[in-house]
């Protein structure tokens, strides 16, 4: 199949600024969600659960068709606590219905990470919302209790190789584990609002020690209270990730511009763009005076 992204000809590089700074701005106002972390680690993570359904050997899932929207894939157990991000953006989507929903939940994450100091992330439109019935079954995002060989398989299937694998799992620099959700417990750092570096610096600097928590899962937790998925802690456990972990825990520029380019290409697993489609760089609001 082909994922041809739509030319949206009524619409200019403004209107999606105009939805950028919306979502931005409502992520500004409702800043005690989640004990003050607020809205963006989880719009991050909608982000890419919704694109990492992807399944590039039959060209099924992905974030072209919004199938988030459907409750098979809403009610996916991967997917606990994401409504969080869901009811978020709904209003967003009431004031700008032109928008698919495949473009509002990737649009979430770039405003969000962009926000939170993170890089810019290019971005295009265009995506078309899918039928209920081509929603992908449940079971296609990684389960967190496995090494670096689960890891590396797992993400071939989005097309991304270590480099890129590693980079993305930067983005455990925001937010944190929920133990009502996903039965892991703690934040990987203590920057939970703010992109950086710290997921790699933790990586390698903090003293880890596995243990099972109150839902009787493995972690890794350090004594300054931070935690670590058995897939994160496999990017120290395995040579070729650890090259990577070590060049951007020293390296914040070189790592803001790999993240960009993977996470770029994680919302656009799938989908064709015509020539024509614009790639738009939004502003902050910071720095549209905002
Ligand atoms: Fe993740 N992630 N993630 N993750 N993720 C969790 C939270 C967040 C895995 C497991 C978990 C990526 C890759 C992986 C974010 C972004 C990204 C939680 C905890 C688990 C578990 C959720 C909860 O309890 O509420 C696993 C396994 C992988 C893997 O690929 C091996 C990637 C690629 C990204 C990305 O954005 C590029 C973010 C942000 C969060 C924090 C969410 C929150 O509510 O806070």
């Amino acid at each position: 199949i082909v994922h041809m992204a739509q030319e949206i000809k009524d619409k200019s590089e403004k209107d999606y600024q105009e939805v950028y700074n919306a979502i931005a701005v409502k992520l500004r106002e409702e800043d005690e969600f989640d004990g003050y972390i607020g809205y963006g680690p989880v719009l991050t993570r909608l982000a890419w659960h919704s694109s990492g359904t992807w399944d590039k050997n039959n060209n099924t899932g992905g974030s072209f068709g919004g199938t988030y929207q459907f409750q098979k894939e809403s009610n996916d157990p991967s997917n606990k606590g994401l409504h969080n991000g869901a009811e978020f953006l709904a209003p967003i989507h009431k004031q700008f219905p032109w928008l698919s929903h495949g473009d509002l939940y990737t649009l979430g994450g770039v405003v969000a990470i962009q926000e939170l100091q993170g890089p810019v992330i290019p971005w295009r439109p265009g995506r078309v919302d899918l039928p209920e019935d081509m929603t992908p079954d449940n079971g296609r995002l990684p389960d967190a209790v496995y090494g670096a060989d689960y890891v590396r398989n797992f993400f071939k299937r989005l097309d991304l190789n270590d480099q890129e694998v590693v980079a993305l799992m930067g983005a455990h620099c925001l937010g944190r584990t929920h133990l009502q959700n996903t039965g892991f417990d703690g934040p990987w750092g203590a920057a939970s609002n703010t992109f950086t570096n710290e997921f790699f610096l933790n990586l390698l600097n903090e003293n880890w020690k596995l243990e099972k928590n109150e839902a009787k899962n493995m972690q890794w937790n350090s004594p300054k209270g931070y935690m670590m998925l058995p897939t994160d802690h496999a990017l120290i456990e395995d040579d070729k990730y650890m090259a990577y972990v070590k060049l951007y825990a020293t390296n914040n520029d070189k790592f803001f511009e790999d993240f960009a380019k993977a996470f770029k290409k994680l919302l656009e697993g799938g989908i064709t763009f015509p020539q024509s489609t614009p790639t738009y760089r939004f502003e902050t609001l910071d720095s549209q005076g905002l």
